[in-house]
């Protein structure tokens, strides 16, 4: 499978992420990467040059002024005489208004979901380069290959249309998608096995019948992002029907797992999707560090054969997926399951 990689991720790399009350090195660091891409070379995949950032889809799912905050926060930061690095700490929460404030450190809050994701000096041109290898990824397959990886970090798909959050700026996935819609594919799916809610993504399209989103992940309940992601939200106005969210709870193995990725890619072919982009988290690994399903390496072989059984043109996204050393393994686990 031809693969997408970027060094300039390595110009996101927060100092600090708030977890437990406490400054921890974030878990979305850029060793994940080196991880990815050393199995990558070990199983033979073929690295192919990325091409450049098209603005027009990234556009077509974010809002301008997101996009225009993204661009210029860390100058505003920095000439507002603050000293370390972005973090949000105040939010438009219930009763109050949703609208940006002049203060750069209002306008941080505004448009975050979550405290835990810092941005710094790079952050900015890293996610805009990650952001291009989900188009480098779609391009080829838009372009004939069965299927393609884009290593994208930081990830996306907790990226609303002008939120970030959840270790997220723009949302890959959401871009890719929309991709091959522009290049006519009249019906095009997202799936999303990453642990978490790919509530980014399913905002993005909630009001859209053109784009399917699924996603299997813990429960809200116990799990970020905790406000989105419950069973019964299944697309309003134009998208009604097309949204399936399938929770599970703490302890979830791969056999009730399994039984949700098979139920996610039925209602895909049901919809009639006619491309596929995968939201490509493994965080659903048993010894994931922040996540609480069970999968074993293995399993996520099993998952890319099924997922190959939809028989469609497939673009992988990397998402999360923080137990470092097995990150490469269980993602390229994914990649050659669906080889097979
Ligand atoms: N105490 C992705 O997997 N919450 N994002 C961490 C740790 C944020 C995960 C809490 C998790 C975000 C792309
Ligand atoms: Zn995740």
């Amino acid at each position: 499978m031809l693969f997408f990689h970027d060094d300039r991720h390595r110009l996101h790399f927060p100092q600090a992420e708030l977890d437990g009350g406490q400054f921890v090195t974030p878990y979305e660091r850029p060793s994940r990467v080196e991880y990815v891409l050393r199995r990558l070379q070990e199983t033979g995949m073929r690295a192919a040059a990325p091409g450049a950032l098209d603005m027009g889809p990234v556009r077509a799912v974010h809002a301008p002024d997101y996009l225009e905050f993204l661009a210029t926060c860390w100058a505003d930061w920095v000439a507002s005489g603050a000293r370390g690095e972005i973090i949000a700490t105040s939010f438009p929460v219930r009763r109050m208004r949703q609208k940006p404030p002049r203060n750069i450190d209002g306008k941080v809050g505004y448009y975050s979901l979550a405290a835990e994701t810092a941005i710094t000096a790079g952050t900015w041109e890293a996610a805009q380069a990650s952001c291009a290898l989900a188009q480098s990824a779609q391009r080829a397959v838009a372009a004939g290959e069965r299927a393609a990886f884009a290593l994208c970090r930081p990830p996306g798909h907790h990226a609303a249309s002008d939120l970030f959050g959840g270790y997220c700026f723009l949302n890959n996935a959401a871009v890719a998608a929309q991709m091959f819609r522009d290049d006519g594919a009249g019906r095009v799916a997202v799936l999303d096995i990453d642990f978490h809610h790919g509530n980014g993504t399913q905002d993005i399209f909630h009001r859209r019948g053109d784009v399917f989103f699924a996603s299997i992940h813990g429960a809200p309940e116990d799990a970020f992002p905790y406000f989105l992601g419950y069973a019964d939200e299944t697309g309003e106005g134009a998208g009604e029907g097309a949204n399936l969210n399938l929770p599970l709870p703490p302890g979830t193995p791969f056999g009730p797992w399994a039984e949700a990725l098979d139920a996610a890619l039925a209602a895909i072919r049901d919809f009639g999707a006619e491309a596929l982009v995968v939201s490509l988290g493994t965080d659903a690994f048993k010894d994931d560090p922040i996540s609480f399903f069970k999968l074993e390496s293995a399993d996520f072989a099993e998952a890319g054969r099924r997922i190959a059984g939809a028989g469609l043109p497939t673009v992988f996204v990397m998402e999360g997926g923080y137990a470092i050393e097995a990150v490469g393994i269980n993602a390229v686990n994914v990649l050659q399951g669906f080889e097979e």
